[in-house]
């Protein structure tokens, strides 16, 4: 027989239950989720605080890098400037880039020399540079190199209306080379230095051959050797990353900058354009027109074979962001030295854990 009155009591019961139930492992599934996510810091925050301990003292980068720019600004007294014009006026465009000459360091200081201050710094007399780019060059023994890449580059920059500075990052011993570290490290020495926005790291051996490509940091990440003459004036894949490239401070804190573990040839590029995406960026880049750069031939370097581990690893960039970078960097400064050309900063990277004074890095959230 039909009983109205249980049906009407107890159908809402269960109904009760099983939305209870459900209700109460959708919570649980997404508590998990949160805390699964948490863990692996997804996504990362910028940090507001960046401390090192540089022989024994504790320094906040982050803090030190807005202490005010006490230099005063050249051209007129008290510095009262206007900006420099987005787009710089005196650029030549194309540019001829020869190698084969016997082009000495003495050479390019008489040249470029008299434009710069100490360290390979510059800035415009006649208005405000609108970024401050401290440029990173990763390097062992490629002096010939270097001579070519400050006596066409220099001049570059000097166009483009950048307050810059120009850091060779010295790897010392014969251990294997260890690119990614030494930009890493490069970063933290500039801004220990001076209060750079935006930092474009070079191989020493690409040199642009359109002044229009440049220096400069935009809102995404930026790759500017897209057209290389090695590579025909083609850009070999659409994820590319090395070469030259440029990423503001923001930026570079926001992926915990490169991976420091890629000890040999090859990958970690790879691995800073997978951080990029993985942190919701973009890879920008000037057109292949302007983007043409001109190689410097030369055979590989020793102790910097390919590493047979780097494609594996880069299966693992997206659990390494935060384990592996800024925030786990380590090395020892063995000199730093002020050229006219350049800021050389020579640095035993720790490969075995070994040697001296260092300076560490942790994150304060
Ligand atoms: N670098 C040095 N010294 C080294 C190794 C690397 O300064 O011993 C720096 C330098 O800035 C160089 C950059 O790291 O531009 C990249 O290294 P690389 O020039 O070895 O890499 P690339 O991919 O060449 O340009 C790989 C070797 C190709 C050999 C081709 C033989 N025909
Ligand atoms: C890729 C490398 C990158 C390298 C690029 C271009 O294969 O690190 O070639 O190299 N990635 C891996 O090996 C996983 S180049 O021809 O310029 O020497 O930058």
């Amino acid at each position: 027989m039909f009983k109205p009155s249980v049906l009407t009591v107890s159908m809402p019961k269960t109904a009760f239950k099983l939305l209870l139930l459900f209700s109460f492992s959708s919570l649980t599934f997404f508590a998990v989720l949160l805390l699964h996510l948490k863990a692996r810091n997804v996504p990362a925050a910028v940090p507001s605080s960046l401390v090192i301990t540089r022989n024994n003292t504790s320094v906040n980068i982050l803090a030190a890098a807005v202490r005010p720019n006490t230099t005063p600004t050249p051209g007129r007294p008290g510095g009262a400037l206007g900006p420099c014009p987005d787009g710089p006026p005196n650029l030549l465009g194309s540019l001829y880039v020869e190698f084969r000459t016997n082009r000495t360091l003495q050479d390019v200081r008489n040249l470029v020399g008299p434009f710069l201050q100490q360290g390979g710094r510059y800035r415009p007399s006649s208005c405000v540079a609108r970024q401050k780019v401290a440029v990173i060059i990763p390097f062992r023994n490629r002096y010939e190199h270097l001579t070519h890449w400050l006596h066409y580059v220099h001049p570059v920059l000097m166009r483009q209306q950048l307050d810059y500075g120009v850091y060779v990052i010295n790897q010392d011993g014969d251990g294997a080379f260890n690119r990614a570290k030494l930009m890493n490290i490069g970063f933290v020495e500039a801004l220990i230095e001076y209060d750079y926005d935006c930092f474009v790291f070079s191989d020493v051996d690409l040199v642009p051959i359109d002044d229009r490509n440049l220096y400069r940091c935009s809102d995404h990440p930026r790759h500017l050797s897209v057209a290389v003459d090695k590579f025909n004036f083609i850009l070999p894949y659409a994820t590319i990353f090395g070469g030259v490239s440029a990423l503001s401070k923001q930026q570079f804190l926001k992926v915990n900058g490169f991976s420091n573990t890629f000890w040999g040839w090859g990958g970690e590029d790879d691995d800073m354009s997978q951080r990029i995406s993985y942190r919701r960026m973009f890879i920008s880049r000037p057109d292949s027109v302007t983007g043409r750069y001109k190689m410097i031939q030369h055979e590989r370097d020793s102790h910097n074979d390919p590493n047979p581990r780097r494609v594996q690893k880069l299966t693992e960039t997206y659990f390494n962001i935060i384990k592996d970078g800024l925030s786990t960097l380590s090395y020892t400064v063995r000199e730093i030295r002020k050229d006219l050309l350049y800021t050389l900063v020579t640095v035993d990277n720790h490969r075995s854990g070994s040697g001296g004074p260092e300076r560490r890095i942790h994150f304060k959230k």
